[in-house]
């Protein structure tokens, strides 16, 4: 499966993409699955595998198999390094945390992932990173230089780096679970300068009217995480959220 190209058919079909994101680290495979056979259910149009800690190993492996098992829309693997990858997925978030003080998530875990993504199937999607204020765990994980909530310009010069570096996607991440999603001057800003570059969004995106507001500022992409876990009716609330995008 070409990974990249059918999101781009998406978007030139519905304009926007919905992606589903499941932890390892925080439900047995199983659940994992029922999780992401509810989202497709729902709409979702692929389901993102990763998770800042804890999301490696056979852990990893019998998640992203037993969700393979279970759906026909795309697996993409969110590695928190390069423990995060795993040979039974569809393809990588291929990313760099640019704002990183670490420059072992700047280059050297893709170093040590790349020969794994050579010897496999994987498909690397490349994809610029960007972790803006409050950030959350992957802020701290990840030795953010964390952007100000209210300094698009900052985000959108990061953007055009990592679209000069022939990244094609760009990931405006406000961190797990957080109160306060990237704001619309932020989306708007970055948005501008990327042109037909994707956008993808996430970080506390746990309703319609936001995901709607994301997406009227920019986005290409909406991630949900949380929500999926939190919720009971899986299936409608993606299903909230994909129709509140897509419309
Ligand atoms: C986290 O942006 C994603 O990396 C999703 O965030 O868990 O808040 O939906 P939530």
């Amino acid at each position: 499966m070409q990974v990249e190209a059918h999101l781009q058919k998406i978007i030139e079909k519905d304009g926007k993409v919905h992606l589903t994101l499941i932890d390892p680290a925080s439900q047995a495979p199983e659940r994992a699955a029922e999780i992401a056979l509810a989202a497709v259910e729902g709409g979702t149009d692929a389901i993102m595998i990763g998770g800042s800690t804890g999301a490696s190993g056979s852990i990893l492996d019998e998640t992203v198999i037993k969700i393979k098992e279970n759906v026909n829309v795309p697996t993409i693997l969110f590695p928190g390094n390069s423990a995060g990858l795993s040979k039974y997925a569809d393809a990588v978030f291929f990313m760099s945390l640019l704002n990183s003080r670490d420059i072992g998530y700047i280059i050297t875990n893709q170093v040590l992932g790349a020969p794994l993504v050579y010897r496999s199937q994987i498909e690397p999607i490349s994809m610029a990173y960007l972790i803006v204020e409050p950030g959350g765990t992957v802020g701290w994980v990840g030795d953010a230089k964390l952007i100000p909530r209210k300094k698009p310009e900052i985000a959108a010069g990061y953007a055009l780096a990592g679209k000069y570096l022939g990244m094609h996607y760009t990931y405006l991440e406000a961190g797990s679970g957080t109160d306060e999603p990237v704001n619309s001057e932020m989306i708007g800003a970055v948005k501008q300068v990327l042109g037909e570059n994707k956008l993808i969004v996430g970080g506390g995106i746990r309703d319609a009217k936001t995901a709607k507001l994301c997406v009227s500022a920019g986005a290409d992409m909406i991630v949900t995480g949380t929500v999926v876990e939190e919720v009971k009716d899986v299936a409608a609330k993606v299903a909230e959220i994909v129709s509140a995008i897509k419309s």
